[in-house]
């Protein structure tokens, strides 16, 4: 049998392998030592610690292909419905440290690698992050893999292994410089190459048309699909997912030996080269046409693979022997689309139903719609994918043949049942045929035909409903749900805080929280506790010395532990307003060098960082990136305000980066203009970790402001229905700034931070509208109640045992915030899978 098919194994005289796993550190280490000695990648004869470090986790790899291994018979015996995570991001980080916590034997790996005159906390430090994503909707994927995999669900993600993920951020004299950041530089011991499930990926091509009507995709250009395996381990579960992420190969055919003969090597090679290319960067520049063609294409593989892959896996249930009906395909198969990204998916499964099953238009589009189900992620127009139909046509034809016929089937509903909605359908339908520019509208595309559509914070959801999907609502009442967002407690706090959770765990007397996080609620009793206090604080400082380390690794900056540790870090866009943030700091700056000493010694000191990746060519993100370490040189090189305030920015933001920075922070900054970020889930990992808020009434922070009480929260800003209204008075010249708010502004065009010249990045704070003009994002009328709020915080910090019982409220009330409830309830009521454990 092809594909990696379960029951076709090694014959069963053949006694089982006797795999070397063990749990005694000895036995470990003579394992890791084995794989010191027979790995194919290394000088036996070198064991350092990047060898360590791989021969580490070749080891902890046979224990998860054991487990992978069970998993996949129990679920192949067992038959139950599975779900299937599409997303072209997914933000796994580093897994060792993860790995050996799920599966309890860190202790153990700790003690072994000592034997082996090693450090564990050195040797997890040689692994690079698979960062094949770019914020937060690709964390969330994997904080979901890790969650369906605890909760023992049957489930997979799919997604592409880039060769190249999300660039490495370097920080020079100009501001951010991107590199290309080389993951797969020696190899990824995490992932299992499976040369057996190979599928074929049609671009270009016609439709050829069947004397007896039916249509078929031919011609073109294919490449193979190779199929690469990430085990995802379940904590203190023998169950075991997988990442299934695919590679694009070319067929050796396709390389012409005679034109290479001939000398003529890059022609000769030509189709290897650009197969190579599908998978050669996450999210190219879609600036120029033929980067928007890779994306498509890009998109359009990973929905191919995987869907051939599923389908392939419903025929093989039972072994192939069990009879089957088309119409049971969705009781057995739950697609989630994350994200517009993967809508490629929705006339794919009807191609291959109709075109490769033979299944007729209404059967093909009743499993489909009852099979797929979409997750939006943004509700900012930029975001909000539109593909061009021409190069539609021209790379999909038999996809868009399918795409018209669902838009006209659309169309004629409403015609002939909803006739109040027809002045609304040129927004409604799913393509838009404007003449200068016609497009397909993916979201349109995913509404009208996925059985489910969420939102991931309860105000983004209200929001879907009120606004962007309003005029769906009415058709389809019951379509439109929401699902907060989550973060998994493993990787977010029992791993990367791991005295802090010591001590939450002593507290409680159970260590149930990490897959029970609603028992965090238990620690509310005890906030005013003098003894958790005393312990809380220290776990706390221990988490900022060390992360005062690291800010000294990677910047040079000596930062003091004792300051107040404030942090503002995620993707830097205009709507998350690190610009507000800066501001403030300049305004604080002039204020501290305006002050007596004796003044100066009263405030609280605070040390502020910030740290984020700018998109390449994002002019305005990349500017304020350069500001903040503009702002920095100046501030930490003042010998009057040095004691008091410091400023750095963190270069190359990742996860790893993240488990350090989260932790160690005491006040963490969610600032974006109200109704414009989703939901986020940094605030919640803050949070989590008995960390402060600051922040709008915004996503997710509504819900966390709500759990953690208000007291809890520093809370400033505009409200997300006061924002239209504010953005027309604006235009309409009735906006009058703050003082403080114009005092910052004109300290940075004076110079003060040098010569770079900022006139362009603060234009678009000034007059009324106008492209880059006209604050849009409001940062001169929240600027006010934000500097209010942060003068909150500092009469807070003052009093530390309020501080520390708010810290520990804001951890306390954390425990909606997990994944696995986002998880659990995207399985019971979107999916409609239940739990499979591997006994
Ligand atoms: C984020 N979206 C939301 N998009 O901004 C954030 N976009 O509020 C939310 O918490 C998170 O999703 C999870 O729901 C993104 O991260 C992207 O990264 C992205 C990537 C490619 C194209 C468009």
């Amino acid at each position: 049998k092809v594909n990696g098919t379960a029951g076709s194994g090694i014959p069963e005289n053949v006694p089982p392998v006797s795999c070397p796993l063990a749990d005694e550190p000895t036995e470990i280490a003579s394992n890791i030592s084995f794989h010191a000695k027979y790995s194919p990648h290394f000088s036996p004869f070198k064991f350092e610690p990047e060898q360590a470090y791989f021969s580490t986790a070749e080891s902890v790899r046979d224990r998860l292909i054991q487990q992978w291994n069970e998993t996949y018979l129990h679920y192949h015996k067992t038959d139950p419905k599975q779900t299937y995570y599409l997303s072209m991001e997914y933000l796994q980080g580093r897994a060792l440290t993860n790995a050996i916590g799920n599966l309890e034997i860190q202790g153990a790996y700790a003690d072994a690698l000592n034997k082996l005159g090693h450090d564990l906390e050195e040797i997890v430090e040689q692994e690079k992050d698979a960062a094949l994503g770019n914020g937060g909707l690709g964390r969330l994927a994997s904080c979901f893999l890790d969650s369906m995999a605890t909760l023992n669900l049957p489930a997979w993600g799919y997604g592409l292994r880039y060769r190249y993920g999300l660039f490495k951020q370097r920080i020079t004299k100009d501001g951010q410089e991107e590199l290309a950041e080389d993951w797969l530089e020696k190899f990824s011991p995490w992932e299992i190459v499976r040369h057996d499930v190979t599928f074929p990926i049609r671009f270009f091509g016609h439709v050829e048309v069947h004397p007896s009507g039916s249509r078929k995709w031919v011609g073109g250009e294919l490449v193979q699909a190779l199929a690469y395996d990430v085990p995802i381990p379940g904590y203190k579960t023998k169950n075991t997912n997988s990442l299934r992420l695919w590679e694009a190969k070319a067929c050796a055919e396709d390389f012409n030996l005679f034109q290479f003969n001939d000398g003529q090597y890059e022609s000769a090679g030509q189709l290897h080269s650009r197969a190579q290319q599908i998978c050669a960067v996450l999210y190219p520049g879609d600036a120029t046409e033929s980067g928007k063609l890779l994306r498509l294409k890009q998109q359009f593989f990973l929905c191919s693979a995987s869907l051939q892959d599923i389908i392939f896996r419903f025929k093989e249930r039972k072994d192939g022997k069990g009879s089957w009906q088309w119409s049971d395909f969705p009781s057995k198969v739950a697609v989630q689309l994350n994200d517009t990204h993967p809508t490629l998916a929705i006339p794919e499964l009807m191609r291959l139903l109709m075109d490769e099953e033979g299944l007729g238009w209404d059967e093909a589009w009743d499993v489909t719609t009852r099979t797929v189900a979409y997750t939006n992620h943004t509700v900012l127009p930029e975001a909000l994918e539109k593909w061009s139909q021409a190069v539609m046509w021209k790379l999909l034809p038999r996809h868009m043949e399918i795409i018209e016929e669902i838009d006209k089937r659309f169309m004629a509903v409403v015609h002939t049942s909803r006739t109040d909605l027809e002045s609304k359908l040129p927004s409604m339908r799913i393509l838009d045929n404007n003449p200068q520019k016609p497009v397909v509208r993916m979201a349109n595309l995913c509404v009208v035909s996925s059985h489910t559509v969420n939102g991931v914070a309860q105000l983004h959801s209200d929001i879907l409903k009120s606004e962007l999907f309003a005029d769906y609502v009415s058709i389809w009442p019951k379509k439109f749900q929401n699902k907060t967002n989550g973060i998994t407690p493993r990787r977010w706090l029992r791993f990367c805080s791991p005295e802090l959770s010591s001590i939450i765990t002593k507290w409680l007397k159970t260590d149930q929280w990490v897959t029970n996080l609603d028992l965090l609620a238990g620690l509310c009793k005890f906030a005013d506790n003098e003894d958790l206090q005393n312990e809380w604080a220290s776990a706390k400082m221990a988490n900022k010395q060390r992360l005062a380390q690291y800010i000294f690794r990677v910047t040079g900056e000596s930062i003091d532990p004792n300051s107040l540790f404030d942090i503002q870090v995620k993707r830097i866009h205009e709507y998350k307003r690190q610009l507000l943030n800066i501001l403030g700091v300049i305004y604080r700056y002039k204020k501290l060098k305006g002050m007596s000493p004796e003044e100066r010694r009263k405030t609280t000191p605070r040390t502020v960082m910030i740290g984020g990746k700018a998109f390449a060519t994002y002019t305005n993100a990349k500017r304020i990136v350069k500001l903040v370490n503009d702002v920095g040189d100046v501030v930490n090189t003042d010998p009057e305000v040095n004691d008091y305030l410091k400023v750095v920015f963190v270069p190359n933001y990742n996860v790893s980066a993240a488990e350090m920075l989260i932790p160690g922070s005491e006040l963490s900054q969610h600032i974006s203009t109200a109704g414009m970020e989703a939901s986020g889930t940094s605030n919640m990992k803050f949070a989590l970790n008995g960390c402060l808020i600051i922040g709008t009434l915004d996503g997710a922070n509504v819900e966390i402001r709500e759990e953690i009480g208000e007291d809890n929260f520093f809370l400033f800003g505009a409200t997300a229905d006061e924002v239209p209204q504010l953005r027309k008075d604006r235009e309409n010249g009735l906006f009058k700034p703050d003082p403080r708010f114009e005092e910052a502004k004109q300290y940075v065009r004076s110079g003060a931070f040098g010569s770079y010249d900022y006139n362009p990045l603060l234009d678009s704070l000034e007059g009324n509208s106008g492209y880059g003009r006209g604050d849009y994002f409001l940062v001169g009328h929240d600027f006010p109640s934000y500097m209010d709020a942060q003068a909150r915080v500092d009469e807070a910090y003052k009093d530390r045992k309020r501080w520390l019982k708010m810290s520990i409220m804001s951890t306390a009330g954390s425990g909606k915030f997990s994944s696995d409830r986002t998880i659990a309830q995207y399985a019971k009521e979107i999916w409609n899978i239940e739990e499979c454990r591997v006994p």
